[in-house]
């Protein structure tokens, strides 16, 4: 039985320039499993704590060295000794040395990194993927990339209300096929912009992300972008949106900004998302209203629930506990999982089992603050989750995801998921 031997934190970079913690984890045999932990902008309420100094003359108060800390001192002292194959009891060891129901003590940053070095030290003893050790011999396929073409809201510092819009190669055969699509679409609506004389500098997640004359705009070039690739909109490639509307959601109100500075009511965002489906192939709309605004999401459900997948991120933030409240009261028909919203292996794998025991679709996730490490990945084939959303095909840090998905594909050969985990 190979026992953790030592587990060292320490403060690395993200993506966006921000201190981030990377931990290893050592095991007797010498075995090291390393991993490092991501970090959002638009970051939900209800989400477990991430840790920060707040020490404002290093890093602008964004330094992590405390939770490193917590990791090198009392988690390592915990983990010590402990069978690393033992994922549950390690992630019940790190809960109840937290201790508090938002790990706000250690931080979820340091909870999350932890656990996620256990356990790629345990894949790596054990000779296997992390996709086959978590997933085993029910490992079916690849999942649909959600990429995030056109960044706006907390991604950017355009004036595009909406947060991500994102093109869904559905409509094919093996994931490199359906990622080369993707990308070709990405790289055509790189020179529909520049024939617009738009900006095609890119946002946190990857995507282009200029001024737009309305919310809508995007929609349009996205299409375009389609068809100029030669690829067919709402049966090879689809649409689809994550709103982020917490983002925009203030005392009560949901005020936009892009034509004009307004007000909308739930009905009248409604009607605009009822409007956008029937005119462009959308396929999934995410946080299209506030996390806790449940009696709108309610409303949403009901009108366009059997159309489109209607994802919760902030609104569920991968809590089972706020999951099952969503399914108990018909609420969206799919969940967006982000480890570090939850922060253990084992809390993000119960809440996706809790999801597809009640019929509620799983899109795996990245944070808009990322690095190089495609865990996520690895999580998506093992879950045959059918859909991970992890930005454009663009940046180290997005495309470390689509490019371990491609050596899964080719090592493999499992299946693509396409429509099946998405159709309604
Ligand atoms: C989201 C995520 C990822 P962030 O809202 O879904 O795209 O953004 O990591 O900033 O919360
Ligand atoms: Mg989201």
């Amino acid at each position: 039985m190979r026992h953790i031997a030592d587990i060292r934190a320490r403060q690395v970079l993200d993506s966006r320039g921000n201190p981030t913690l990377e931990v290893d984890c050592i095991l007797n045999d010498r075995t090291l499993g390393r991993a490092s932990v991501p970090s959002g902008a638009s970051t939900g309420s209800f989400e477990a704590l991430e840790l920060r100094d707040k020490d404002e003359s290093k890093y602008l108060g964004r330094g992590v060295l405390q939770a490193v800390d917590n990791v090198n001192t009392i988690i390592c002292d915990r983990l010590v000794g402990m069978s690393a194959t033992d994922q549950y009891r390690i992630d019940r060891a790190l809960l109840e040395l937290d201790g508090t129901p938002n790990k706000s003590r250690l931080g979820a940053n340091a909870v999350l990194g932890a656990s996620l070095a256990v356990c790629r030290a345990a894949t790596m003893t054990a000779e296997l993927d992390i996709y086959r050790y978590l997933g085993g011999a029910g490992t079916k396929y690849l999942p649909v990339p959600l990429l995030n073409i056109i960044n706006g809201g907390a991604h950017s510092s355009n004036n595009l209300d909406v947060q991500e819009y994102m093109v869904v190669p559905a409509g094919f055969d093996s994931f490199a096929d359906a990622l080369q699509a993707a990308t070709e679409v990405y790289q055509h609506l790189r020179l529909l912009l520049e024939d617009a004389g738009m900006n095609t500098t890119i946002g946190d997640e990857g995507g282009f992300a200029p001024n737009f004359d309305n919310d809508e705009e995007p929609l349009e070039f996205a299409l375009r972008a389609i068809e100029k690739a030669g690829y067919k909109p709402g049966e090879q490639i689809y649409l689809a949106l994550d709103v982020a509307a917490s983002e925009f959601h203030k005392n009560g109100h949901y005020s936009l900004t892009n034509p004009a500075d307004r007000r909308m009511t739930v009905d009248g965002l409604i009607d605009q998302y009822e409007s956008w489906i029937n005119k462009y192939p959308i396929i999934s709309l995410e946080d299209g209203l506030a996390e806790d605004d449940w009696k709108a999401w309610k409303t949403l459900t009901e009108r366009l629930g059997k159309r489109v997948q209607l994802v919760g991120d902030d609104l569920f933030v991968t809590n089972v506990e706020r999951l099952r409240k969503g399914i108990d009261e018909n609420v969206a028909n799919a969940v967006l999982i982000k480890p570090n919203q939850i922060g253990t292996v084992s809390e993000t794998l119960d809440c996706i089992k809790v999801a597809v025991d009640h019929g509620y679709r799983t899109v795996i996730s990245h944070r808009s603050g990322e690095t190089t490490d495609h865990f996520i990945a690895d999580l998506a084939v093992a879950t045959n989750a059918g859909q991970i959303k992890t930005g454009a095909p663009c940046r180290g840090e997005r495309v470390a995801k689509y490019n371990r998905l491609l050596r899964i594909e080719e090592h493999d050969q499992l299946g693509y998921a396409g429509l099946s985990t998405l159709k309604r």
